[in-house]
């Protein structure tokens, strides 16, 4: 694939014209903005987490897109985390990726963990027997689902390609404004640096009897600066790196703080991510890793992350 000119598009100044403006936004934005204000007033805190790739099509009818490596789990286990730690919680996600609670299930077979009770007739007695040893906890996590259902602290908000993932995050970050410092922005989904506009995608199905297939594709508008700057300055804002060479993991993370001018970058390399991150702000760094002792007692590193947050928010919010 042919590399790109490395001229990024203006700030986000060509957000409408460039990235088609999805049908839901607008009401999406009254539900964020609500949300956001209804718990603040009840003092809660509320954070915003981005999770998931984002789909970059090739093709207007699309066949063929670009993805970005994320499964969606650190976004779902920190979603547990920050609620756990009395947070509301926005979860901007991509479309089927994983999900708070739900999660823990997904490599099992649901109705190989399940039974019919024995009784006469062919379906037995009718009820259906849950096998505990197969959906690990369910109860615990029913209980702690249905809990945070019941009192309204999730919202959950879906994206699929790159347009709906720009649009909503802009529309998220005014809606969380009026909440000044109470909003923390945790935004962990992997996001395509690269793009093909609108105006330069073949409408149908790119054909392979043409030859072999060479794209040139546009910077993506960094979003984090117009975030950081103008839609929610006073908010607490947290990205991710995602790097696949250590060595320059932690010049990258500061690069990001420099330019961005936002309070911390969580990075993190691909080979080790469910066991070590560092946090990293203007003036620290802090390693996280999580030792064998931590994955016997079933720890995840999601849970140090939110902990650190959440201490790192309650110190900015008292400055
Ligand atoms: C991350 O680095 C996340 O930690 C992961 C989580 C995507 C690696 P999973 O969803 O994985 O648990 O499977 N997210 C940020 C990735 C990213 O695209 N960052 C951009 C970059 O590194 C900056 S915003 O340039």
């Amino acid at each position: 694939m042919a590399q790109s000119s490395p001229v990024p598009a203006a700030s986000d100044g060509g957000l409408c014209e460039e990235f088609a403006v999805p049908s839901q936004v607008e009401e999406v934005r009254r539900l964020m903005a609500e949300f956001a204000e209804r718990h603040d007033a009840g003092g809660r805190r509320v954070v915003l987490i981005t999770s998931g790739g984002t789909k970059v099509p090739l093709e207007s009818r699309t066949v063929r897109f670009l993805d970005n490596f994320s499964s969606g789990r650190r976004g779902a286990s920190s979603a547990e985390y920050f609620l756990d730690s009395g947070y509301a919680v926005i979860y901007l996600h991509r479309h089927r990726s994983l999900y708070p609670y739900t999660r823990l299930y997904t490599g099992v077979n649901l109705l190989d963990s399940l039974r019919l009770e024995p009784g006469e007739g062919e379906g037995g007695s009718g009820r259906v027997l849950v096998d505990q040893a197969e959906l690990q906890n369910v109860a615990a996590v029913l209980k702690r689902y249905q809990a945070v259902k019941t009192a309204g602290l999730l919202l959950p908000v879906e994206f699929n390609t790159l347009s709906e993932y720009l649009h909503l995050l802009k529309a998220a970050a005014q809606a969380l404004n009026s909440i000044g410092s109470n909003a923390m922005f945790y935004l962990a989904a992997a996001v395509s640096d690269f793009y093909i506009p609108a105006s330069e995608m073949p409408e149908h199905k790119i054909q392979s009897s043409n030859g072999p297939l060479q794209i040139s594709m546009k910077m993506v508008p960094k979003m984090l600066k117009p975030l950081v700057k103008d839609w929610a300055p006073q908010a607490f804002v947290i990205s991710f790196k995602l790097e696949t060479d250590p060595s320059i993991l932690l010049e990258r993370a500061r690069r990001a703080l420099d330019i961005y001018n936002h309070q911390v970058v969580v990075a993190n390399v691909l080979d080790t991510l469910r066991g070590y991150v560092v946090i990293v702000t203007k003036t620290t760094q802090h390693e996280l890793t999580l030792t064998d002792d931590d994955v016997q007692k079933g720890i995840e590193i999601e849970e140090k992350i939110v902990s650190n947050l959440s201490a790192a928010h309650t110190e900015f919010m008292n400055r």
